[in-house]
């Protein structure tokens, strides 16, 4: 290893840039975005990364079996057998592959070609779906390309910051502290926080908004009502760089203080605070994360509030507009490269005829090479294994058997696959249980790539340890694959260097243009994009849309027309709760990587409920209570913690504890897939749930009770 090695921390979407002297970490203070700064993820990140790998490739020849060491050339063949089996018999549309914005841009790149251009089907999906999808699809729908138009530098520019359903204290620490700082240190500057629970980052704000789980848009509106009833509006801005107002002001009426004070639980006084403080801010700048993408109105959700700066004039200038904060760390790289089953690389759309035309010319493919037919997001993916209609399952970086909703029934649709590959750094995963065959793959430190950050700065990972075993990077699997298929022109890539300059040549004059960007030029900092070639590279501080031009065909903004619709699983009677869940500041996700780190397992030892005093008082429920959690799904059982940081009618669990770190603790047993029609993104957010005391049953028969109880539920 070097001595000193520059990169960027593999977890959050913040992209904080490391400097690693001797193994050890520690922030790299050069680098623009997080400028010296780490968490507590980012400081361990070297103590995992070598334990329980998986080493070699492996075979089995069902679920029940064991698994077999085998050759690259074994698991290849059988691979590409299949592919041609599959698409011989049932068309290419039978072959999903399903992968993750943790995979470098690179990565993501190769599998585009291979999916959508040599094979010719659309079917690949990411964890994206999972996190950022609404943020894509609302950015699209209100400005014409997806694209979060701040940069980090906004976030001390600012007079109000709204952070909505995001607990950026615990999930984006660095953006967090650097918002703080420059709260704490300013008088005029305001920070509100959207959110049903009282996060870390609640304590922080002048005003928290406990909001009923779902009644986002009910806010939004509501805020706006009020706005234009004070006459606190950008005309100028709305006439000239607007379309859809008349409309829009039609659904506000439908929004007085009350009815919204009653939709969303919270009192007319801090409604008519948070609307007071948007009309007295010259900059205002919100911050959202996943309690806002992850609900059936995801899209709409992120439109309603994109309509209270375009209304307002509050974007296109320093400390203002509307920002989603992205969850992954190569999230955004993943959508740059078209890493959805909808998109096509350089933020263009399966749909479009002509976008399809420019990179079936670009990859010299024949016209018509690229369905028109987006492919299946993740959820049709399961749907279709259910009506037998894949042949090749083929996940990689992600741990679905975790992570995907309902998780009983993405169970029994694996267990249907015929054959499912799984690629993957870590063995075993709870995913691995439905996997045919194993691919071990290299993991950052030990592959070069480029990831983007939320903030559209892209920092080259360079490789500074070797592979571990036979791991082989993830574009050189798919690239390796499509050579065996026949494809070795599309794939003449020497090292990811090659293939990082195709795809930014694909960008040239996109909105995510960086033709201006390499390997070579990142090496010495990071560039942030746009960053066409011929311009000079900046590191930080461009903003997107200053000449309020958006990529319309009229180039207006569009505003969102939607009313507000409530939660998808109201509670009941029979499931009188509301459960959400989400993160704690150690973990990461499925804790492939944090469940190996003695400091955070200490820091967070094992899964919990969060219930509010008066909900627990209702059903004799005493801190550390063990508690069994149902929805129409599922059930699992965990400690109760009882506190007031929640609403009384809302319960949190953490989504980090699968099988194989906890019996029966999973949330995603309990929640609900029905997803946003526009982006596809799950509700996993908020399910109706009963919470039952089972801690008074004996223990020694509680197994037996528990049985019984279920029965009596159904
Ligand atoms: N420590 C840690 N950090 C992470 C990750 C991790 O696993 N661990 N993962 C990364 C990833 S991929 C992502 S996507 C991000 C996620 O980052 P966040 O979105 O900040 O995290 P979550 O905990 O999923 O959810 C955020 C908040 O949404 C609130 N919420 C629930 N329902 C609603 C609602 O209806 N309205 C509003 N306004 N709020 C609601 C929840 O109470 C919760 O506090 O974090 C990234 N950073
Ligand atoms: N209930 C509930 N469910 C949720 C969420 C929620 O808030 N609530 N959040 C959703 C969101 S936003 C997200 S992003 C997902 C995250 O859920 P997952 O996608 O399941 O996340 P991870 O556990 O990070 O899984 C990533 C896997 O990739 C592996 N890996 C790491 N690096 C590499 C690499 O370079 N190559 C390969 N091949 N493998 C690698 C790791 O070992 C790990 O197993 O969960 C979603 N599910
Ligand atoms: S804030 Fe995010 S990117 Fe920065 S060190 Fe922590 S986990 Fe890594
Ligand atoms: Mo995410």
């Amino acid at each position: 290893m070097p001595a000193t090695v520059k990169t960027l921390c593999p977890y959050c979407g913040v992209g904080c840039g490391l400097e690693l002297v001797q193994q050890k970490v520690r922030g790299d203070r050069q680098h623009p975005s997080s400028q010296g700064m780490i968490c507590v993820k980012g400081g361990t990140i070297m103590e995992s990364v070598t334990r329980d790998r998986l080493l070699y490739p492996m075979m089995r020849d069902s679920l029940e079996g064991e698994f077999q060491r085998v050759s690259w050339d074994q698991a290849l063949d059988r691979i590409v057998e299949r592919i041609q089996v599959v698409r011989s018999h049932h068309g290419a549309d039978g072959i999903c592959v399903y992968g993750s914005g943790q995979f470098q841009t690179e990565d993501y790149y190769v599998a585009q070609k291979l999916l959508k251009g040599c094979l010719g089907t659309n079917n690949f999906d990411a964890n994206s779906r999972l996190c950022m999808s609404s943020a894509v699809s609302g950015y699209i729908a209100s400005f014409g390309s997806d694209g979060p138009p701040c940069c980090y530098d906004d976030l001390e520019a600012t007079n109000l910051a709204v952070i909505v359903g995001s607990n950026t204290a615990e999930c984006h620490p660095i953006i967090f502290n650097r918002l703080r700082k420059h709260h704490k240190s300013r008088d005029d500057v305001r920070l509100i926080v959207i959110d049903p629970r009282y996060t870390p980052t609640a304590e922080a704000a002048d005003l928290h908004l406990a909001i009923a789980p779902g009644s986002d848009i009910a806010l939004f509106h509501g805020i706006a009502h009020l706005l234009h009833q004070w006459q606190a509006l950008d005309h100028a801005f709305i006439a000239q760089h607007t379309q859809g107002w008349a409309d829009l002001l039609t659904i506000l009426q439908a929004y007085p203080p009350p009815h919204v004070a009653n939709l969303c639980q919270i009192s007319t006084d801090d409604l008519h605070t948070a609307a007071r403080w948007w009309q007295e801010s010259d900059r205002v700048l919100s911050l959202w994360s996943m309690g806002i993408n992850q609900s059936v109105q995801g899209t709409a959700k992120v439109q309603s509030l994109i309509n209270l700066h375009l209304m307002t004039g509050q974007i296109g200038k320093d400390g203002a507009g509307p920002f989603s904060l992205t969850g992954q760390p190569n999230a955004m790289g993943g959508r740059e490269a078209g890493g959805l089953a909808h998109l096509l690389p350089g933020y263009r759309l399966v749909s479009n005829s002509e976008h399809r035309a420019e990179v079936e010319q670009f990859w010299g493919l024949p016209p018509g090479a690229i369905s028109s037919q987006p492919g299946h997001a993740i959820w049709d993916m399961i749907r279709a294994l259910e009506q037998d209609q894949v042949g090749l399952f083929w996940i990689a970086a992600t741990n679905p058997a975790v992570s995907l909703p309902d998780l009983d029934r993405v169970n029994r649709a694996l267990r249907r696959s015929p054959l499912t590959v799984y690629q993957e750094a870590y063995h075993p995963t709870e995913t691995t249980a439905f996997a045919h065959i194993l691919l071990p793959a290299t993991q950052w430190s030990e592959k070069t790539g480029v990831m983007t950050n939320s903030e559209r700065v892209v920092t080259l990972c360079p490789a500074f340890q070797p592979p571990l075993g036979e791991a082989r990077d993830d574009w050189q699997i798919f690239a390796e694959v499509g050579k065996r298929l026949g494809y070795a022109d599309f794939f003449p890539f020497q090292n990811s260097s090659d293939v990082y300059a195709e795809f930014a040549r694909l960008t040239h004059g996109r909105p995510c243009d960086q033709s201006g960007i390499s390997h070579h030029a990142l090496t010495d900092r990071p560039i942030q994009w746009p960053c066409p070639a011929g311009t000079a590279p900046r590191s930080h501080g461009l903003r997107l849309y200053r000449d309020h031009q958006f990529p319309t065909p009229d180039r207006r903004a569009r505003f969102g027309l939607a009313h507000h619709h409530g939660l998808h699983e109201p509670p009941n009677s029979e499931y009188p709760l509301i459960a959400t869940t989400g993160r704690l500041y150690g973990h990461w996700h499925t804790m492939t990587r944090t469940g190996r780190i003695a400091k955070i397992q200490k820091m967070h030892p094992e899964p919990l409920l969060e219930i509010h005093p008066r909900a627990a008082a209702a059903r004799q429920i005493n801190d550390g209570d063990r508690v069994e959690i149902r929805s129409r799904r599922g059930k699992i059982i965990l400690p109760a913690k009882v506190t007031k940081a929640i609403s009384p009618q809302v319960v949190f669990v953490p989504m980090h504890w699968g099988a194989l770190w906890a019996d029966n603790a999973a949330a995603n047993a309990l929640t609900d897939p029905a997803a946003c029609p526009i982006s596809k993104q799950p509700e996993l957010k908020a399910c109706a749930v009963q919470v039952t005391n089972i801690s008074l049953i004996p223990a020694r028969c509680s197994g037996e009770v528990v049985a019984s109880h279920a029965d009596s539920q159904e």
